[in-house]
């Protein structure tokens, strides 16, 4: 071996060895949004960084709310704080809903606007005897399909009825279409779960920076 042959094949480990440069998911500012909304009904507070881990903090005075935004966060790898005080002495009706609009507000903020992203995805989640297709478009056009029944009023204390409210909310101010549809189900648990746990999915795939788009927004219009 002559000794360039052999300084090559050196530097050519040396490369080998240095810790590789993990690529930036968006490569740009931190896609982030931060909204506070208060009216006469309810206080919240919401922060989100779409690029995180599924780190949640949610205190929304409703527990089994608690349990879908904490899933939520869990399954789309969003970072999000959502802190909501409202008038549960009345029902759960104006928190869920402002919390679906504040939650909607602050995904819109961070996406700005909306380079780079996947923009479509869909999801079939499966939770035992239960099958919900979640299928979006991150398309600036509000617009909500849901076809998902309840058999029981409530889950606990929570109206099941909440549950579209909730998603109807999160659609129009987030300005995404969204389709929602229990293929099948029983228990009203899972089937609620099966849709925060859809919609969290299909977010993460489509609101995912796509590196083959360069950077571009994803539509031939040049915006979305
Ligand atoms: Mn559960």
């Amino acid at each position: 071996m002559t000794e360039r042959v052999g300084k090559r094949i050196g530097l050519r480990l040396i490369r080998l060895l240095k810790p590789r440069k993990i690529p930036q998911a968006t490569g740009a500012a931190m896609r982030s949004g931060d909204v506070k909304r208060r009216t006469n009904e309810t206080d919240i507070a919401v922060k989100l960084v779409l690029d995180g881990t599924g780190k949640a903090e949610i205190a929304t005075g409703i527990g089994f709310f608690d349990h879908m935004l904490d899933l939520f966060a869990r399954h789309s790898l969003i970072d999000l704080s959502i802190g909501v005080k409202g008038d549960t002495h009345i029902d759960d009706h104006h928190s869920v809903e402002d919390a679906g609009i504040a939650l909607g507000e602050a995904l819109k903020a961070a996406l700005g606007d909306k380079t780079g992203i996947r923009r479509y995805a869909d999801v079939h989640l499966a939770m035992d005897e239960t099958l919900t297709r979640v299928a979006i478009d991150v398309s600036g056009r509000p617009f909500l399909v849901f076809r998902t029944q309840f058999r029981a009023e409530k889950i606990g204390t929570f109206d099941t009825e909440l549950v579209r409210e909730f998603f109807q909310a999160f659609a129009m101010n987030a300005g995404i279409t969204l389709h929602v549809e229990t293929l099948y189900g029983d228990n009203a648990h899972h089937i609620a779960e099966s849709c925060f746990k859809g919609l969290a999915r299909a977010l993460r795939i489509a609101l995912e920076v796509d590196p083959r788009e360069g950077g571009r927004v994803p539509s031939t219009k040049g915006a979305l």
